[in-house]
């Protein structure tokens, strides 16, 4: 690890010819957004794995919808804080930094429109557990941006698809779910040929999305850890950064 933790990285991530940053809910963290097993992290009273499954939407889809809404509002009235911006100023530098993250929020786009190309359209950032901003249908392909509030008063104010009046649900992957397989695919992929990975704000606990940085580490790739707390990655990151990503990215990157 060295004694110059934020020396090392910036050594190693200016030196990346390819690089992938893995990112949790520690990058949103500062912008307001609580984390899932942080103190602030439960969110309401529920715990994501008694609500973020299908049996709960199937059981109760009018507390899921409100626990969403609920979420969903909090994170409109979040902005992206430095790391989010550091992460997009540095993709929007050069095409060889991929984006992964286990993020619903919209944060990284939000980041990366205010940086310059459209980071959600590029093929670049790849959104392995879906988008809370968005709905798709239960039944049909249909799937929509959620513009306007969601009702989830009663079961029957609950939104339906416009294109089979199937119920509507989160665009959310699930406990339980298995990912989309083009986009854990192109996260494996990238991760097995990059030069470096850059692990911000996640425990690492939750797979596989976790495992995106494990395969770059195998296919011999050094592991840069920014995270103030412990994480599954502290036994096999090369260097590690014990502070926040709002107060350490716009430094390293
Ligand atoms: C699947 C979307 C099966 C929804 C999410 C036992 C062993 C291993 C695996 C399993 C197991 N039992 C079950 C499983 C599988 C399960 C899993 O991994 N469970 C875990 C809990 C053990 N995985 C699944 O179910 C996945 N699907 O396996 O399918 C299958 C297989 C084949 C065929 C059919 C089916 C699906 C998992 C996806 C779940 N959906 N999100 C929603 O958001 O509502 S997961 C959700 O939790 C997040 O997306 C994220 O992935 C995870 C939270 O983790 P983190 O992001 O790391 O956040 P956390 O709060 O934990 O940590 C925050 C970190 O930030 C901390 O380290 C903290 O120190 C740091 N931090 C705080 N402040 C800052 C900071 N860092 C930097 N700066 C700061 N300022
Ligand atoms: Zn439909």
């Amino acid at each position: 690890m060295g004694d110059d933790p934020l020396g090392r990285a910036r050594e190693l991530l200016g030196a990346a010819e390819r690089a992938v940053v893995l990112t949790g809910a520690g990058v949103s963290a500062e912008s307001g957004v609580p984390t899932f097993r942080g103190s602030g992290g439960l969110w309401k009273r529920f715990r994501p794995e008694d609500l973020a499954t299908p049996e709960a939407f199937a059981r109760d889809p009018r507390l899921v919808w409100e626990w969403y809404e609920w979420r969903r509002g909090l994170i409109r009235g979040c902005a992206p804080n430095p790391a989010h911006r550091a992460i997009a100023s540095w993709m929007a530098r050069g095409p060889g930094v991929t984006l992964v993250t286990q993020n619903v929020d919209d944060l990284h786009e939000r980041a990366g429109r205010e940086a310059g190309p459209d980071l959600d359209a590029a093929p670049r950032l790849l959104k392995l557990h879906g988008s809370i901003v968005h709905a798709r249908c239960t039944r049909c392909a249909h799937r929509s941006r959620l513009d306007e509030a969601v009702d989830a008063t009663s079961e029957a104010t609950l939104p339906r698809c416009p294109a089979c009046r199937s119920p509507l649900r989160p665009d959310v992957v699930w406990f339980g779910e298995t990912l989309p397989e083009t986009v854990l695919g192109a996260a494996f992929e990238a991760a097995a040929r990059c030069d470096v990975c850059l692990v911000v704000g996640t425990t690492g606990a939750v797979y596989p999305a976790a495992a995106v940085a494990h395969e770059a580490r195998s296919s011999g790739a050094p592991l840069i850890v920014v995270d103030p707390g412990p994480t599954e990655y502290d036994a096999v990151a090369d260097t590690r950064v014990n502070a926040p990503a709002g107060a350490v990215l716009p430094l390293i990157l």
